[in-house]
């Protein structure tokens, strides 16, 4: 298997397991990743999943580039959707995910970390949709992520000239949460770690709202807040959590 999904008490990780190509997706492990993602959906207890790439130098290379070339143009469109759609399992998992980035993330590895809830990366990580280098665009969802999370600008200029952007930079330009300064899956499990103390439905509910804000109009964006809100105000949590308030104690939420 070239994908591990292993867990540390309620936390899932995942890693993508061929550091002889530096990570880099062949189809197959896509295809791999998506049933993984799969599981973790399903998995009991789970408050977050971290996927992360085996080795010290590269998070993921990118799409296999041997794999893509010399195939019939009806492929590459099915591979872009299948690329497309195993990243945005990760919108609709019932949990949020971290992309725990360590050494090189291009091309489909920088969309693979882009379509994860949050980023966290490696003094060493490097950035980079070096695809135009290739005659390419990227495939797997960067052009529209990109733009949504460091601005339409920095994106054309990191798209257009296919230069890599490291960890210091990507962390001032908001491509990452943090640099980590110490062991990275410790970083990850730390910052996980928030995702275990609140109720689970009201972090999906602030996600849901949040993912939306990207393609909705503020009008009606606010009416999903109002609607997402209003959700949350229901659950037996919000009334916990109120109540602790009052009560001067740790709330216990039951993810209910
Ligand atoms: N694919 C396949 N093999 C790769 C690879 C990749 N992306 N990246 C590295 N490898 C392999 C190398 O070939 C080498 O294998 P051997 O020669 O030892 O057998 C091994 O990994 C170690 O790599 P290097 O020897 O090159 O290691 P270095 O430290 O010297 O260099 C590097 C590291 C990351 C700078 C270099 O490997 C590199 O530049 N790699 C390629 C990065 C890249 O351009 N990635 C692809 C981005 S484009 C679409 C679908 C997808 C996409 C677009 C469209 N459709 C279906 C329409 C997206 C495309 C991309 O992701």
């Amino acid at each position: 298997m070239s994908v591990e999904l292993t867990r540390n008490g309620d936390i899932a990780v995942l890693t993508l397991n061929r550091p002889e190509a530096l990570n880099a997706l062949s189809f197959a492990i896509l295809r791999e990743i998506g049933s993984a993602f799969d599981e973790v959906a399903a998995m009991e207890g789970i408050r977050a999943l971290l996927v992360t790439g085996a080795g010290d130098k590269a998070f993921c290379a990118g799409a296999d580039i041997k794999e893509l070339r010399h195939r019939p143009l009806m492929n590459q469109l099915t591979g872009a959707e299948l690329g497309q759609a195993v990243f945005a399992k990760l919108d609709t998992l019932p949990v949020p995910s971290v992309a725990l980035v360590n050494g090189y993330a291009f091309g489909g590895g920088s969309e693979l970390a882009l379509a994860c809830t949050f980023r966290i990366a490696s003094p060493n990580a490097v950035f980079g949709l070096p695809e135009i280098k290739l005659g390419l665009i990227p495939g797997y969802g960067g052009t529209q992520r990109l733009p949504r999370l460091v601005g339409e600008g920095r994106a054309l200029e990191i798209i257009m000239t296919g230069r890599n952007v490291k960890a210091e930079e990507a962390e001032r330009i908001g491509l990452v949460n943090a640099v980590a300064e110490g062991d990275l899956m410790e970083a990850g499990l730390d910052f996980a770690g928030w995702f275990t103390r609140y109720s689970l439905p009201a972090l999906q509910f602030a996600r849901r709202a949040v993912q939306r804000a990207g393609d909705l109009p503020l009008t009606e964006g606010l009416r999903v807040e109002a609607e997402l809100s209003t959700m949350a105000y229901r659950m037996n949590d919000a009334e916990e959590g109120m109540a602790a308030f009052d009560e001067k104690r740790k709330p216990e939420f039951k993810d209910a």
